[in-house]
């Protein structure tokens, strides 16, 4: 996708702080954190969000779960994270290519919204 933000920093052509890469996945500091640990998994492939997921193989989508496993654990979040994916305008997805926030290092509030 030529005009997709994060599509562009998997490219490198806009700068990212990468925190993990492999063939199809890239993961990246969030430019606004929420948490002291705010990172941004991404398909290197290009799906809108989880409405769209049926374009991936079950393998490519497996590997954003297994990237947020590993940066976790690079990360040593060994006292807990929270992994969110914002699906459209209710949940006020900003960019439309599919994306996990895994927040992390402080408590977290118990409620979700
Ligand atoms: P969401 O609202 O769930 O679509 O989250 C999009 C996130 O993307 C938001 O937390 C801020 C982050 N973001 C937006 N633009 C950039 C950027 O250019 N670089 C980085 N690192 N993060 C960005």
């Amino acid at each position: 996708m030529d005009n997709c933000l994060f599509c562009k920093i998997v490219r490198g052509e806009i700068p990212s702080t990468k925190v993990y890469e492999n063939d199809k996945v890239y993961a990246f500091r969030d430019i606004n954190p929420q948490a002291p640990t705010h990172v941004l998994v991404v398909p290197k492939q290009h799906v809108p969000s989880i409405d769209g997921i049926n374009e991936m193989t079950d393998s490519d989508l497996a590997a954003c779960l297994r990237a947020v496993r590993e940066i976790a654990a690079q990360e040593n979040l060994a006292g807990g994270y929270r992994v969110i994916s914002n699906c459209g305008p209710d949940a006020c997805q900003s960019v439309p290519h599919l994306h996990f926030h895994i927040l992390g290092g402080r408590k977290m509030a118990d409620q979700m919204a």
